[in-house]
């Protein structure tokens, strides 16, 4: 039976669960070849932490790709998260034009509640907005879409008509489909809705709103997202299983939070995952 091939271009924090550390054991467990492009390493991740190490591997990436090509290697589909530099975002764009064909899901990583990471700036957001453009799928939550359209970022009291309206806005910058995370309708619950603008169709799925804020969550989202999508699961079920599974990965931490402040215990739910892709094939 044909294994479907996904490469992912992040950094490698090696503690604290997100980006590679994250999206390499979930994509494998859900049966995927996983090709990762480190894009840097860090000791951990930036969020709590203070004096990390970051190591650049930006001179490797151009190299990794001009040697995959010349290997005849393909790929079904690619997906990307947290990238270091403007440069980095270039080659991205570049890996997109080499292997043509495959699904590009390009998840934005440069903010959240409602500033841009430190590091980050306006023309970094500029050109991530760039790439989006060039991606079929993108996954922004409500800040990076604000910073995306140059619009102000709105924290609460949207409904569904400006989630629509702000998906359409966002496919418009380029992409086929638009997926935000992070939408709170009605205080109880949370959850993504998506923007199909091929075929006009918009999607969502809701879970329990859990009120705890967990480091990495939007990664494991974007590559149970990516994972579905390249399993041709359908963008209503790939929104289920991605959110179904954050929500799972949240449940089974949130009481040990003093221990495990830097990430959520992904590992743990990755039966239930396997459990959500089963009951799809039943279906
Ligand atoms: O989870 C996104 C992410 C990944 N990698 C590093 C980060 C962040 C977000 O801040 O700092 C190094």
């Amino acid at each position: 039976m044909n294994q479907y091939r996904i490469a992912t271009i992040q950094d490698l924090s090696c503690f604290g669960k997100c980006s590679l550390t994250v999206a390499v054991p979930l994509m494998s467990a859900m049966g995927l070849e996983v090709c990762p492009i480190p894009t840097a390493i860090l000791s951990t991740h930036t969020d709590g932490f203070t004096g990390w190490t970051f190591r650049d591997l930006s001179e490797d990436i151009p190299k990794i790709v001009e040697h995959w090509k010349k290997e005849g290697l393909t790929f079904d589909a690619v997906s990307t998260g947290y990238l270091g530099s403007i440069s980095q975002i270039g080659m991205v764009s570049d890996f997109f034009d080499t292997f043509p064909g495959m699904l590009r899901v390009v998840d934005p990583v440069m903010a959240d509640h409602g500033k841009l990471y430190t590091g980050f700036t306006l023309e970094y957001a500029a050109e991530m907005t760039k790439l989006c453009a060039k991606a079929d799928v993108i996954v922004p939550n409500l800040t990076e879409a604000a910073f995306m359209l140059n619009e102000p970022y709105i924290a609460t009291g949207y409904d569904e008509e400006y989630i629509h309206a702000l998906l359409q806005r966002l496919t418009a910058l380029g992409c086929r489909t638009a997926v935000v995370t992070g939408v709170i309708y009605d205080g109880a619950h949370q959850g993504a809705v998506a923007y199909d603008s091929k075929t006009g169709k918009y999607f969502e799925h809701f879970n329990e709103n859990i009120d705890v804020t967990f480091h990495g969550t939007g990664d494991i989202f974007t590559s149970a997202l990516a994972g579905a999508l390249t399993l041709e699961l359908g963008m209503q079920r790939a929104l289920e299983i991605a959110v179904d599974y954050t929500v799972d990965c949240i449940r089974r931490t949130m009481d040990d939070k003093k221990n495990h402040w830097y990430g959520v215990k992904f590992e743990e739910s990755i039966p239930f995952m396997l459990k959500l892709l089963d009951k799809c094939k039943c279906e």
